[in-house]
């Protein structure tokens, strides 16, 4: 089963480049022809006739610079890159404009890979919310996407600004991001830049976090959802959503300390404490769904679950093992859940863009690309409404 992978954006092209190196590294790691190293193989890459290895994802941008350089082992062929100077940290530029000159290039490659594919399980788009082209030109790709190929199941990965972020109207593109792709998703990934960051500097003990770090951190969180497993990813993701909540979470035990089985039954309650750390100041922490992730020799019993679900009560705890260790983790665990841990940062970036919006800020940005009041007044239910599921959760 395959995946197509579709990068938009400075973010999202960058975090392309990591997934493949960890990809890449991953299968190094484990013998080869191995039914775990052919799926995987199969899932990322064509192979030419001449054995070289062609990743499948799609690069989309509106610069050139961010795309991935040339590697020793694979080259990326399925590049879409204009170089018309980026969509301005505006969804509305990349949305009505800067889309049309990527967008058949895009659908384009998109069916060229699908008549390879003998089968595909599912659309992977990553991006960040709150620049111009992964927002806007994405959601617009998308939005298309999901007209030629209804049936087909679609993850976003939504890469979330800092709080404190250097683009002034990132909360505008956030909330018309997320209204306008919610209801075509299977499933939505938030990766929050803020987490990422505390997770880098308290867990993995760096001191200067850059882009590459919190990339490595997605791409490994990715990784441990994506790589092959005892059932097909888009489905242990969909399974988790309905069609209220949709946003879900991954967080990964502190990759550096998992050296050997014996720390699994700690570090499954230390992943619970992680989650619980995101508790909204003063609403109890609610689950829809979850599902718990092991790669390596360790598989939790009932017992060692114990904190875990004592910690979470979820409605469903999905568990998946697959024996074969990710990259050299000789264990890795993961939880992907679905809770109203999202209320914070969903809250936090209506609250600012409701602030911008009160006072009429920067949307003369918007009209002149046809965004006008009702567009805003839409987006702003939609986002409310989503947010709201998750407070009745
Ligand atoms: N995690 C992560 N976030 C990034 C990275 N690059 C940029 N961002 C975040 O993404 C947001 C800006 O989005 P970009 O991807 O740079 O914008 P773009 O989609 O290229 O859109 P334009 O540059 O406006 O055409 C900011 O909030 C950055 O903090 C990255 O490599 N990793
Ligand atoms: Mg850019």
């Amino acid at each position: 089963m395959s995946v197509i992978g579709l990068f938009y954006g400075q973010c999202g092209n960058q975090i392309c480049d990591s997934f493949y190196s960890n990809i890449y590294n991953d299968l190094s790691l484990n013998p080869k022809h191995c039914d775990y190293y052919n799926e995987s193989l199969n899932k990322w890459f064509n192979v030419t006739k001449t054995k070289k290895l062609v990743p499948k994802s799609i690069l989309i941008d509106t610069e050139s610079k961010t795309i991935p350089h040339k590697k020793s082992c694979y080259q990326f062929k399925n590049i879409v890159s204009k170089s018309c100077g980026g969509s301005a940290n505006n969804w509305a530029f990349g949305y009505f404009h800067q889309s049309k000159l990527l967008l058949n290039d895009t659908l384009e490659c998109v069916r060229k890979e699908l008549e390879k594919s003998d089968l595909l399980s599912s659309f992977l788009n990553v991006f960040s919310s709150s620049g111009g082209t992964g927002s806007g030109v994405g959601s617009c790709i998308i939005e298309q996407l999901k007209n030629e190929f209804p049936n087909k199941t679609f993850v976003n990965a939504l890469i979330l600004p800092y709080s404190n972020g250097e683009v002034v109207i990132q909360s505008y593109n956030s909330l018309l991001t997320l209204s306008k792709i919610y209801s075509i998703s299977d499933a939505i990934l938030v990766f929050e830049n803020d987490r990422l960051h505390y997770n880098c500097i308290n867990s993995l003990n760096i001191k200067d976090v850059t882009f590459d770090d919190i990339n490595n951190l997605i791409s490994h969180q990715l990784l441990s959802v994506f790589q092959p497993l005892n059932t097909q990813t888009s489905d242990l993701l969909t399974k988790l959503c309905d069609n209220s909540h949709k946003l879900l979470q991954i967080r990964s035990a502190p990759l550096s300390k998992l050296d050997c089985a014996s720390n699994c039954k700690s570090l499954l309650t230390s992943i619970s404490r992680q989650s619980r750390f995101d508790f909204l100041q003063k609403k109890q922490h609610k689950s829809l769904s979850t599902a718990l992730i092991c790669r390596g020799v360790y598989n939790p019993n009932e017992s060692d679950l114990k904190p875990f679900k004592d910690c979470n009560s979820p409605k469903t705890l999905q568990l998946y093992h697959q024996k074969r260790k990710l990259f050299n983790l000789e264990n890795c665990l993961t939880v992907v859940s679905n809770t109203n841990n999202i209320c914070g940062s969903l809250d936090s970036i209506l609250q600012d863009a409701r602030t911008l919006y009160k006072f009429g800020a920067y949307l003369h940005h918007y009209e002149k690309f046809g965004v006008r009041e009702t567009h805003f007044k839409t987006a702003f239910d939609t986002c409310d409404t989503i947010l709201n599921n998750y407070k009745n959760l």
